[in-house]
Formats: C-alpha cells, sequence, structure tokens
C-alpha cells in the first residue's frame, strides 16, 4: 500500500511531500488507501489553473456542459455498486444508503445537465421609450467547495454540477476523512473529460488548505457544508475579503407526532430519521415531540422497534446502521450521553459503545425521555445516534419546543388533521417542513437549506441554486 493518491490540479495527478491514510471505520485494519496532502503552494496553483480556464469554460456553448455533466451522471449511475461499497467502507453508512447517496449524485448531474441548457435571462421593456432592458445571468468565476464527511459524494456533486453548469470552475476541498470517496469522485470528473482547470480536487487539513482556499484572492466564491464553529471561522474570512458565500451548517429537527397521528407510520418515521446512517444527517430527526395522550405508547412501540436495529459493519448487508465515522465523533455522542444523565433526562436505552468481531467505532443507539427544553442535549447539534422525546401538552406547545433552537433546517409533524398540519407549516421556523414525512430525505429538483443558525445565504439544490452560483448583468439596448 505505497501509492498515493493524487490531488487534481490543472488535469493533473499530483503528490506533494505529505500523505494521510484512509481507513475504514468498521474495521480500523482495514486500510482503504494513502492520499496526498496538499500544501499551500498546490493551492496556488489550483486557483491560478481555474483563473486560466474560466474565460473559456464561461464562453463554452450549454452543449458543452450539457454534454460533460450527462456523461458523469452517467458515469455515477453505472458505478452505484463499487462506489458505493467504497463510500460504505470508509464513511460507515450502510450499502444501501451508499448506493443511495451514489444514484443521488448521478441524478444531480443528469438535472442540472438539462440546467446548462435551461440558463434563461429575461427580457423586457425599459421605463424610457426606444429601450429594451435585457437581464443576463453570468458565472461567478472560481468556486471553493468544502465538503464534510457524512455524503462524500452527494455533497460535492450538488455544489459542483451547478457550478459547473452555469460556467464556474470548481475546486473541492472534501472532509480529511473521506478522502478515498473524494478521488473517486474527482476521477469520474476526469474520465468524463472534464477541462483543464475547471474541476480541481485539494485534498488536506480544513484549517490549513481550506482556510487557504477561502483566502486566496483567485477564488470568487466559497460553498461550504459542516459544523457552525468552523462555518463561523470560513464567514469571518469570507467577509474580510468580500466574497460570495454559501453554508449549510446543521440542525436540531424536530419531529411532532399528535395523538391523531398514525403511529405506525410516525414511529416508523422516527426510527429512520433518528437513527439510520447513525444519526450522522443533518436532517436527522433528533427531537421527538410528543403530544401527552399518546406519549407512553408512541415510547414503548419506539424502543421495541431501536432494540430489533441491528449495528455491524457497513459492508455486511444485514446491518440496519453502521459505526460511526470517527473515534471523535463516537466520543462526541459519549459525551452526550453523559450530559443527558447529568442534565437529569431519562436514559431509556442504548448509549453505550458496542463490541463487533472487527475493531470499528459501534454506538447503541441511545434514547432519552423526559427531556426538556432546559437541557443542552435538546439544542446542541450532537450529530449521532441520539434521540429525545420531550412529552407536549398540546400542538401549540409543540410548535413552541419545536421552534425553541437556534437552528431551523427541517422540522416534521404526523397527525391526521389538516388543520393541525397547516398551522405548523406556517408557523414553523425551519427551511423545511414535512408532513407526515420524516425529517431526513430530500429531493435535487428543489430548494435545499435551512433557516437561523443552519444556514447562510441562498438555498442549495433546483432552480434555487442559480441564486449562488451565477451573478446578473442588467443591459440598456436602444437601436
Ligand atoms: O466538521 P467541520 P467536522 C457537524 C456535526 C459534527 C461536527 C464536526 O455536528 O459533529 O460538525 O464535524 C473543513 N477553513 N457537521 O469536524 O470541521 C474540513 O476539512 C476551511 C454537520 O468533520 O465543519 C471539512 O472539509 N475549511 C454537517 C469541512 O470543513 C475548514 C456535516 C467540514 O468540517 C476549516 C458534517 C477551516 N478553518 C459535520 N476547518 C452538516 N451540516 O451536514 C475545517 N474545515
Amino acid at each position: 500500500m505505497n501509492h498515493t493518491h493524487g490531488n487534481y490540479i490543472d488535469g493533473q495527478w499530483v503528490c506533494g511531500s505529505g500523505s494521510m491514510e484512509s481507513r475504514s471505520p468498521s474495521d480500523r485494519s482495514d486500510v482503504i488507501g494513502r492520499y496526498a496532502r496538499a500544501e499551500l503552494a498546490d493551492v496556488d496553483n489550483a486557483a491560478s489553473a481555474a483563473r486560466k480556464a474560466f474565460p473559456a469554460w464561461m464562453e463554452s456553448s450549454p452543449q458543452v456542459r450539457f454534454d460533460l455533466l450527462d456523461a458523469v451522471g452517467t458515469r455515477l449511475l453505472e458505478s452505484v455498486d463499487s462506489l458505493g461499497s467504497l463510500v460504505a467502507r470508509e464513511e460507515g453508512k450502510t450499502l444501501a444508503d451508499a448506493r443511495a447517496e451514489i444514484t443521488k449524485a448521478g441524478q444531480i448531474f443528469k438535472f442540472f445537465a438539462g440546467e446548462a441548457v435551461r440558463m434563461n435571462g429575461e427580457l423586457t421593456r425599459s421605463l424610457r421609450s426606444g429601450i429594451d432592458v435585457c437581464v443576463e445571468r453570468e458565472p461567478i468565476g472560481t468556486v471553493g467547495v468544502i465538503s464534510p464527511w457524512n455524503f462524500p459524494v452527494s455533497i460535492p456533486a450538488w455544489k459542483t454540477a451547478p457550478a459547473l453548469a452555469y460556467g464556474n470552475c470548481v475546486i473541492l476541498k472534501p472532509s480529511e476523512l473521506t478522502n478515498a470517496s473524494a478521488h473517486a469522485f474527482a476521477t469520474i470528473l476526469h474520465e468524463a473529460g472534464v477541462p483543464s482547470g475547471v474541476f480541481q480536487l485539494l485534498m488536506g487539513d480544513g484549517r490549513a488548505i481550506g482556510a487557504d482556499l477561502v483566502a486566496n484572492e483567485s477564488v470568487d466564491a466559497i460553498s461550504f457544508t459542516g459544523s457552525s464553529v468552523t462555518g463561523q471561522r470560513i464567514a469571518a474570512a469570507a467577509h474580510e475579503r468580500g466574497i460570495r458565500l454559501q453554508m449549510e451548517l446543521g440542525g436540531k429537527n424536530p419531529l411532532v407526532v399528535l395523538a391523531d397521528a398514525d403511529l405506525d407510520r410516525a414511529v416508523d418515521a422516527a426510527l429512520k430519521g433518528a437513527y439510520f446512517a447513525a444519526g450522522q444527517r443533518c436532517t436527522a430527526s433528533s427531537r421527538l415531540i410528543v403530544e401527552a395522550g399518546i406519549h407512553n405508547e408512541f415510547v414503548d412501540r419506539l424502543v421495541d422497534r431501536i432494540g430489533r436495529l441491528r449495528v455491524g459493519h457497513a459492508l455486511d448487508p444485514a446491518s440496519d446502521i453502521g459505526p460511526m465515522v470517527s473515534a471523535v465523533q463516537r466520543d462526541r455522542v459519549l459525551h452526550y450521553v453523559a450530559l443527558g444523565k447529568q442534565e437529569g433526562a431519562h436514559l431509556l436505552f442504548g448509549g453505550k459503545p458496542l463490541d463487533r468481531p472487527t475493531e470499528g467505532y459501534f454506538l447503541e443507539p441511545a434514547l432519552f425521555v423526559e427531556s426538556h427544553m432546559g437541557q443542552r442535549i435538546n439544542t446542541e447539534e450532537i450529530f449521532g445516534p441520539l434521540a429525545t422525546v420531550i412529552r407536549a401538552a398540546c400542538l401549540d406547545e409543540a410548535i413552541e419546543i419545536a421552534n425553541a433552537t437556534p437552528f431551523g433546517l427541517s422540522a416534521g409533524i404526523f397527525t391526521s388533521s389538516l388543520a393541525s398540519a397547516r398551522r405548523y407549516t406556517r408557523r414553523s421556523r425551519a427551511g423545511m417542513v414535512m408532513v407526515n414525512v420524516a425529517t431526513a430525505g430530500s429531493d435535487y429538483h428543489v430548494p435545499f437549506g435551512g433557516r437561523g443558525a443552519s444556514a447562510y445565504g441562498p438555498k442549495e439544490m433546483g432552480r434555487a441554486a442559480l441564486e449562488f452560483y451565477t451573478q446578473t448583468k442588467t443591459m440598456y439596448v436602444a437601436a
């Protein structure tokens, strides 16, 4: 295992002096590969290659951009099994989840292939006679994409695809925990024929290479998904330079279950929303707000289902949940389990590390009950298989609890009352609201993103992506 996989700069695979090893969180003895650690000079080289490539890419025919994105989409869809296995092995999500992620990434590229062709402007009459006004959309330039580990292919895809479709160049800085997945994604773009400098990959530490990317004067915009703390650092640096910024920063998503809900469906959505993907989704249902009349029955049924979840190696098809991505993430969840107990919540199920035949970061899914909003386990993002149940007397109290965090990404309600559902959807402070649907899971053709502390800047995906990845130019034309 001496080979080092390089960064992708100006159409070449480049290795510097340093490298990082990627290992499976399901089995610490499983070494996936070695990956080059970018240096400051690599950031400079990538940024100037992008600057050089931008004019031709911006001027390229929409058909050229359609063809490239369509080819990338096809290759992603053809590699659902191989790339899915790699993502499961490296990130720790189950094979089924990983395959679904690659499928979505492929579909996103196909969608934005079409958007490249549909990139329309606006033609209108001036208020002054004899003058026409044309509002044209143009790309911004070089976009730095800084991505996390929890969706190591689909998040780079949903940022890269619109950026390229609208004529921008991209420099991707993936999480250092999922270099193998990012390298495989870059390989697909390379093989599909992306022109040199239009898409590049820089692997390395966030605080070094990620920060250098934000600071580089040839980078015109940053799209980031990750933690609030890192988001604040990036925002400070981006504002200093006055560049365009979009951030997706996680959540503390409420799922309200009213007494008139279909309990089977509500329990199923709570279980999957809270625990699948080991709770490592920004849209995970981490707070289950249950109306008093059905509280006990809901909890009994949920605990029964949690007890039947199989936690194991991500590549084992029998596993419902894989390991945590890293020791840091596992210890973070264990810290919150201890904190919840100290704060007086009752740990009804789980919360302990699990031994499995291979050495990995396995955790028993945890459920706290008798919990309330005065506890930090209900206000801070934990990002693991840990959910709380909070009792609510009525719909209005449930809404108040649901809105009582600075976050506002996804919010759900289970009820058979249209009136209750509409009251909830109107009063929710989240960017995405689900009625009788789990809080996790979203489509690529409509806006994705949150409010408050969950997001900054324009939404992602669908037509909303146009807002971030293009800028308008207003032309006044007289004959
Ligand atoms: O995220 P970081 P981490 C949350 C979740 C999780 C916590 C920590 O709560 O427990 O974040 O995860 C790069 N300048 N989410 O430490 O640090 C870094 O290299 C520029 C929520 O992995 O935010 C990586 O590529 N870049 C979430 C990316 O930022 C920097 C998904 C994210 O890393 C940088 C993942 C810097 N100074 C974690 N420091 C979601 N919203 O879905 C780091 N990076």
